[in-house]
């Protein structure tokens, strides 16, 4: 029997359109889903880069107006992997115009925007996915299910960083994830923003917390992305850097959890760690993102002498997801994050069952980084005001 076709429009085409495009393709393959998901179109500005991504990434067709995207009748899923400014307005208007949206983080550029957006999907009744990818590691999940089964006991700490370096060299130029007014803020959001979705996830809510930020070059040449982390420099325009390069914190968790954190792009040798370690009353976990399948468990009841962490590589069939791809021991990679957060999204919207982040998430997700920004700006301890 055929199945039901689930027609995405993508909005934005660099690297995380790649990224949702390639998921998007590999989805049937390795999924029993009950749609599939089918390239329809897909939307830039410059129509050269956009025609090009079209047929790279095998859409049907291309726009160079959003608008049009969101007005066809023959799209389901708009699909948003644009710089953070324009989040807000195409996730409000694809929801009103009753499509199903799936936003890149960080959801929006301010509270106010996250709220207008939760709002805006709540009325229309769609279904909301925000693209925290790395929570749908199996290591993750396996990581979630011990904790949730009581296996670490009482929560007492959850260590997080993020760590790059692609913005090192001061001639790196002022692209647009360095500046305010299209992304919001820097490191924090960035990457910050996905230690505090797997925190939230493993852990739960942040109650207040005490931050601060620093930004090392405060003046770059002007210059655009040109792939991945790559960018392009127009050498003979600089431009101020707004926004931060580094972010620690520390928090309290309402379980009473305390919470020491790290996002930086300025973490020489780091090319792109995410890594956490939990420690509860009765074991510890640890897992890094450059090492995904592994899962470092450490128990307090393991027989005396044989105590140590022990390292499960999450690739058995009763891992999570690992069922879906290949046999034991046969590692998966960065880009399967994305298909197994789709392929529980697209589920979801077939058969009602909750799908994890979605645009609440992002609400209380940016909250926390509001408040970030506000205790570095008072130097204080301050409490995060759920919206
Ligand atoms: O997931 C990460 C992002 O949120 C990626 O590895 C790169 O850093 C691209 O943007 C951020």
């Amino acid at each position: 029997m055929s199945k039901r076709a689930l027609r995405i429009g993508m909005i934005g085409y660099q690297f995380m359109g790649k990224a949702h495009s390639h998921a998007f393709r590999d989805l049937d393959f390795f999924f029993d889903l009950p749609v599939t998901p089918v390239l329809q179109a897909i939307a830039g500005r410059n129509e050269g880069a956009v025609r090009q991504a079209a047929e790279q990434y095998g859409f049907a067709s291309y726009d160079t107006d959003w608008r049009r995207l969101i007005e066809r009748d023959d799209i389901d899923v708009i699909d948003i992997v644009t710089p953070n400014v324009a989040h807000a307005e195409m996730a409000i208007a694809a929801a009103q115009a009753g499509k199903h949206v799936i936003c890149e983080k960080p959801l929006a550029m301010t509270v106010e925007e996250a709220v207008r957006m939760r709002e805006a999907v709540e009325k229309s009744g769609v279904r909301a996915l925000l693209c925290h990818n790395y929570r749908y590691a199996p290591a993750v999940q396996l990581a979630k299910r011990l904790i949730d089964d009581g296996r670490l006991g009482r929560i007492y700490h959850v260590r997080a960083q993020y760590l790059q370096d692609w913005i090192m060299d001061p001639n790196f130029p002022l692209v647009w994830r360095l500046r305010k007014e299209v992304t919001g803020s820097g490191a924090l959001g960035d990457i910050g923003a996905h230690i505090l979705d797997l925190a939230r996830f493993l852990v739960g809510e942040v109650r207040d917390l005490a931050a601060t930020m620093e930004t090392f070059i405060k003046e770059r040449p002007l210059g655009e992305m040109s792939g991945g982390l790559e960018a392009r420099a127009d050498r003979s325009q600089t431009g101020n850097v707004d926004v931060d390069d580094a972010v620690a914190f520390l928090t309290h968790f309402e379980s009473g959890a305390l919470g020491v954190f790290e996002a930086t792009r300025f973490a020489a040798g780091n090319r792109n760690g995410n890594r956490f370690e939990i420690n509860g009353e009765r074991g510890s976990l640890r897992w890094d993102l450059e090492n995904m399948n592994l899962l470092h468990v450490y128990l307090e009841d393991d027989e005396p002498g044989l105590q140590g962490f022990r390292t499960i590589n999450c690739t058995e069939p009763v891992h999570p997801f690992a069922d879906k791809y290949w046999p034991a021991g046969h590692i998966i990679g960065y880009e399967h994050t994305f298909m197994n957060l789709f392929a529980t999204f697209f589920k979801s919207l077939v058969d009602g069952s909750p799908c994890k982040p979605d645009f609440e998430d992002g609400v209380r997700n940016q909250c926390i980084l509001d408040t970030v920004e506000r205790s570095a700006a008072t130097k204080q301890w301050e409490t995060v005001e759920y919206r």
